[in-house]
């Protein structure tokens, strides 16, 4: 049975990196996009396979699995012969994929979501933005990507080795890039332009990520037209 993908109707947040991996792997799909506003994710038969009630979510002939990166993590690791080496299999590649990994989903992440609620969350709400916390948490996500600037400076991409163990060597794009895409290039929606104003490194990279073919197509296709 072909894969069953449930997600957001829109591109972003955890839908984002899941339909990402999917155009990498280029998996054939049948794609269920929920109906955030009659609350299809809150009802019970979707709460059966999600108990959290969220997307996105996949059915692999039976196999439900939930939390993007899990999913992502399950593709990739499936189908290791198609796409690109998103998951290397040497211990020591695998471990520097799984490290930028971890500093995407606990300080990248953090820190991009305190400012996205701020500017865009508050505003959806019908809040007023306070400019003050925002500052805050734009400074906190600078300091971040300060590093990320040092770190892309020794190499192209998040995952790379510049000690003498193993060899030096360089990777390509990983999982550990790929989760960026989820919510990042929202902060250009909001007209917080601070992923192409960072060090030359650091600009580089985002950007090589924002022009990635599969990326482009993803974003001008849309889903059924919505993106
Ligand atoms: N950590 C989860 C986050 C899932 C999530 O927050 N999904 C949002 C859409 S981007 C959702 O379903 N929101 C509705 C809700 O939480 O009720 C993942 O990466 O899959």
């Amino acid at each position: 049975m072909v894969l069953k993908y449930y997600s957001t109707p829109f591109i972003r947040g955890g839908s984002a990196i899941v339909a990402l991996t999917l155009a990498e792997l280029k998996l054939p799909f049948e794609h269920i996009i929920l109906d955030m506003h009659a609350m299809e994710h809150k009802k019970s038969e979707y709460v059966a396979m999600h108990p959290f009630g969220q997307a996105p979510l996949i059915d692999d002939d039976g196999f439900i699995v939930y939390e993007s990166r899990a999913i992502c993590r399950y593709l990739i690791e499936k189908y290791p012969n198609q796409g690109p080496h998103l998951l290397p299999k040497g211990l020591k590649e695998r471990t520097l994929v799984e490290q930028a990994a971890a500093v995407e989903y606990a300080t990248f992440q953090p820190a991009l979501a305190a400012v996205l609620s701020e500017a865009l969350g508050k505003p959806a709400r019908g809040q007023p933005v306070d400019q003050g916390v925002l500052d805050q948490a734009l400074k906190e996500l600078s300091t971040k990507l300060d590093v990320y600037e040092v770190i892309l400076g020794k190499h192209k991409f998040l995952a790379g080795n510049d000690n003498s163990d193993p060899a030096p060597f360089e990777q390509e794009f990983t999982f550990a890039d790929l989760c960026h895409y989820a919510y990042a290039p929202m902060l250009a929606s909001a007209g917080i332009e601070i992923m192409t104003r960072k060090g030359p490194n650091f600009t580089r990279w985002w950007n090589e990520l924002m022009t990635r073919p599969t990326w482009v197509k993803l974003k001008a296709d849309g889903y059924k037209g919505k993106s």
